[in-house]
């Protein structure tokens, strides 16, 4: 039988249709945007040619998941009775619909998510036949990919007769699959590599993110970190590389599993999800310079310029598309003022926001000197004992998972084309600039 969120999707889906089909057939020439040179070889930033409903990035707002802010989306949601963070199942059937559950329908979820949970031996065996040094993401990425076997959109297509707009059914149920599954499979990977293979199973009574923190064996409040941080990092609209990736392969027709393992190996990347890895790195490069003393501001500024002068980027500092602080930044802010005030790397964490925007801003490259999420995610890992920085991107790609899952079952939904832009060579560009510009482009 169908579940209630199964049912109000597919209401959801066949009432959005007709906006869609409209906008692709009668107005599909209307122009919204003009692409430059440098946007060309720039990594296509800025340019407006991806649609999605589930979150939008304001470069001065910051993101709004389906409309509401992160205090909006927090202050909604059903909470966990007797703690402060809402459940993630509610917030993953806001994502997916664009309503805001009840305690019922997420109580659904919740129950829908334990039922699917169960992980196959198999993943565990490809885990452990993994050389143990290999990276987290790593892992995560071979796990989701090893368990494509299971697609039920593969096995639907390969049965042939599957129609385009059914395609969104198998992917929904791909999806609620994979998300049941990645608490227990990252968790182990921690308990594989760093607890001595010391796996913790799962309590059927908890939710998600309480169970997350069960099977990594930390003590509460890690349960509400869990909540909080699976949520803040869920999505940030479609431009960025762990979500374009995703939909560009499942635009292919490629499964979910294909797809999420190529949108994890893009969130492993150094200038994506990475970055919360490398800050913690930098973080204690800078205490260990100092026998875990904090640092003066005088020694802190020297620090950035020696990183900036060596080359490298600060990294949690800077964004493609936000031109303010983060608001996943303040949101992780706020918490720590709240429940880790003394804790000296959070200071350090102050102090840099305190120090680098000017450092950066006197620099003069970035266009954004202030912070994004990565800045400060890693060090309240720190504080409840996650220490493992390498780790890190792994609690980002399970959360950043909700995000790109719910935009693939909605592009299969409305019949998303695959993707295809059009590339050219320098030797054209070059023309077109002593022409003065494309002359189909300018209308001529
Ligand atoms: N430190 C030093 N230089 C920086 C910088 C930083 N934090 N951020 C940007 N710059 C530099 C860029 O490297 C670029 O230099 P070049 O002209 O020499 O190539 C210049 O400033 C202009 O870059 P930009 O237009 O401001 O930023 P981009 O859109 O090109 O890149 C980002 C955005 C996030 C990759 C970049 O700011 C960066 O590398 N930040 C540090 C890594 C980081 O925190 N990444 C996480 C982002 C959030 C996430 O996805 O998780």
């Amino acid at each position: 039988m169908e579940t209630a969120l199964k049912q109000k999707l597919r209401q959801k889906i066949e009432a959005f249709r007709p906006r869609t089909q409209k906008l692709t057939k009668e107005l599909a020439n209307l122009v919204i945007d003009k692409v430059n040179i440098g946007q060309a070889i720039g990594g296509a930033r800025d340019v407006r040619c991806l649609v999605t409903d589930i979150s939008y990035l304001d470069p001065l707002e910051g993101i709004r998941f389906r409309g509401k802010t992160i205090p909006e989306t927090f202050a909604a949601l059903p909470k966990v009775p007797g703690k402060e963070q809402p459940f993630v199942e509610g917030f993953f059937h806001f994502l997916l619909t664009g309503d805001i559950p009840t305690m019922r329908e997420t109580q659904d979820v919740v129950e829908d998510w334990r039922s699917r949970s169960a992980v196959p031996q198999y993943v565990f065996d490809v885990l452990r036949a993994m050389p143990r040094d290999t990276h987290p993401m790593t892992m995560f990425s071979a796990a989701v990919l090893a368990m494509q076997r299971e697609s039920l959109f593969a096995k639907r297509y390969g049965e042939g007769g599957l129609k385009k707009a059914d395609m969104w059914d198998p992917m929904y149920e791909d999806a609620m699959n994979l998300l049941a599954k990645l608490p227990p499979i990252a968790a182990a990977i921690y308990r594989m590599k760093y607890k001595g293979d010391t796996l913790i199973p799962a309590d059927a009574k908890l939710d998600w993110g309480g169970n997350f923190a069960h099977m990594m064996g930390v003590a509460a409040p890690y349960d509400e970190v869990a909540r909080m941080y699976f949520i803040l990092h869920s999505d940030h609209e479609s431009g960025n590389v762990s979500a374009h990736t995703t939909h560009l392969v499942a635009s292919a027709l490629s499964d979910a599993y294909y797809a999420l393992s190529a949108g994890l190996n893009g969130l492993a990347g150094p200038l994506h999800g990475l970055a919360n890895q490398e800050v913690l790195g930098w973080i204690q490069n800078v205490m260990k310079k100092l026998n875990n003393k904090l640092p003066t501001k005088e020694e802190l500024e020297k620090f950035l310029w020696d990183t900036l002068n060596a080359g490298q980027v600060i990294p949690g500092y800077g964004h493609a598309v936000l031109r303010k602080t983060d608001p996943r930044y303040v949101a992780q802010n706020e918490y720590a003022k709240k429940h880790l005030p003394n804790d000296p790397l959070f200071q350090l964490v102050n102090m840099i926001y305190e120090v680098a925007p000017g450092v950066l801003t006197k620099h003069g490259k970035t266009k954004n000197p202030w912070p994004n999420v990565d800045a400060h995610s890693g060090v309240i890992q720190w504080y409840y004992g996650v220490r493992e920085w390498d780790f890190y991107t792994v609690l980002f790609g399970i959360g950043r998972a909700m995000g790109v899952l719910a935009n693939i079952v909605w592009d299969r939904g409305l019949g998303y084309a695959i993707e295809r832009p059009k590339s050219v060579t320098t030797e054209m560009l070059e023309k077109w600039a002593q022409e003065g510009g494309r002359k189909e482009a300018l209308g001529g």
